[in-house]
């Protein structure tokens, strides 16, 4: 027997692609479990690495770290290898497909989440509730400006282009009323950059998320659909389950999960990301925004407030194993992410933030600060949702360096907040 041979006695290796905070709250999962976290690291240093004892460093798009990942000299071999982040490559993927290591999502799925022409188009052929969308020309500049402006017209004016690769968490998102507002972004794709489409900038009332694992013989598990806020194009909080969505409207956004992994042949954790729009006769319907193949922030409040985690469901559903119960164990969960902060070390708030929030469960991700950062995040569950959402905000305000005084009351449901652009809200 080959020392990489899968065969070899053990436990299931996972191998993920990938040293962020998404693989690195996976190991927790992993350990209890007795399963073996294998994470391809950017940096030594990276989140992951420093709770993962096997995280070789390369990166994503290396394809010899990868095939070492799955089979490094001298230890076993992966049982399948999955990602914390959409950026690899395809073709490899789907070799490895060929040479018998299971990749989960697979290609065929995860081209969805890295592409939104290619999602786009797929959803709407699905039946998927989507937002207008066109892609633009990338033929030539002169086309693509002339498709914008036609799209522009029919709706009335202002429209959300995107960027169809390489965009997250805001990037590669622009609110427009003109071509020239993108001129650079044309220029971009006449230099070989990511193909450009257009959007309705929709005018929805709030966001929601709708999660489900979904595993290879088929079972899918949604949690309970989500509001997400966002502040400067990037989450925030979530509140779970949404408050005040109506039995009708959760289903309909389960069923649309459901639908987009069965019909996308989604493997591991799917986020859809949904505006909530009143329909055509005032009641609430929903659109989909975004699609995610793997844990997503929508989603860390189910470390806390939920029968199983987005982080093992997803080592579950990768290894084809049967997969946990996504009931909530509170009434109320709000997650407050920590984004950036003014101390030097986030841990020097934790005397303060553990001794005023006893209660409330804090995650950090050992990451570099910088402005706007994830750094981690607060989980608090409860009964009373003001108060549940006041305590989360106020513990993720002290680790961003706020001084507790300063921290101001929450109101239960979300204002408009009047300092969020229209392009930060779509993002
Ligand atoms: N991530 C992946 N897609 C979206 C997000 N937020 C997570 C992954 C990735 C990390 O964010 O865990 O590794 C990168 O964070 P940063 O702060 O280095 O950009």
């Amino acid at each position: 027997m080959s020392a990489t041979d899968s065969r070899q006695p053990g436990p299931p290796v996972v191998a993920v692609v990938g040293g962020g905070q998404l693989a690195r709250m996976m190991a927790p999962a992993a350990g209890e479990l007795g399963i073996r976290l294998r994470v391809l690291v950017e940096d030594p240093a990276s989140s992951a690495a420093q709770v993962v004892t096997d995280a070789p460093v390369g990166v994503a798009s290396d394809e010899a770290a990868i095939r070492s990942l799955i089979a490094p000299d001298g230890d076993r071999a992966a049982s399948v290898l999955t990602f914390e982040h959409e950026h690899v490559p395809n073709a490899l993927l789907t070799d490895l497909i060929e040479h018998g290591t299971p990749v989960r999502p697979g290609p065929h799925a995860l081209v969805q989440a890295q592409d939104k022409i290619v999602m786009r188009q797929r959803l709407t052929e699905l039946g998927v509730p989507c937002p207008r969308w066109a892609p633009l020309p990338a033929s030539s500049p002169e086309e693509g400006r002339a498709a914008l402006a036609a799209f522009l017209d029919e709706v009335g004016g202002s429209a959300v282009v995107k960027t169809s690769r390489g965009g997250y968490d805001g990037k590669g998102v622009r609110v427009v009323t003109s071509p020239d507002d993108v001129a650079d972004w044309f220029a971009a794709v006449a230099d070989g950059g990511p193909q450009l489409l257009v959007e309705e900038k929709v005018p929805f009332t709030r966001e929601l998320a709708a999660l489900v694992a979904r595993r290879p013989s088929g079972e899918v598990r949604p949690w309970p659909v989500v509001e997400s806020i966002q502040r400067d194009g990037v989450c925030s909080e979530v509140i779970a389950p949404a408050p005040g969505l109506s039995a009708d409207l959760d289903a309909q956004a389960r069923e649309i999960a459901a639908t987009v992994a069965e019909g996308l042949d989604v493997t591991g954790v799917l986020a859809v990301e949904l505006f909530e729009v009143p329909g055509p006769d005032g009641t609430p319907t929903v659109l989909v925004n975004e699609l995610a193949m793997r844990p997503h922030n929508s989603g860390h409040w189910t470390i806390d407030g939920a029968v199983t985690s987005q982080f093992e469901q997803h080592l579950r559903a990768v290894l084809d194993l049967p997969l946990g119960a996504a009931e909530p164990t509170a009434a109320w969960t709000v997650m407050a992410n920590v984004l950036g902060s003014t101390l030097d070390e986030l841990t020097d708030a934790l005397p303060d933030v553990l001794a005023a929030f006893p209660e409330a469960r804090v995650n950090l991700y050992g990451k570099g600060i910088r402005p706007g950062r994830k750094l981690g995040h607060v989980n608090v569950s409860g009964d009373d949702l003001g108060e549940v959402r006041r305590r989360a905000v106020a513990a993720a305000a002290l680790l961003r360096g706020e001084a507790l005084a300063r921290v101001e009351p929450v109101a239960l449901r979300q204002a408009q907040d009047p300092t969020t652009t229209e392009e930060e809200a779509n993002a």
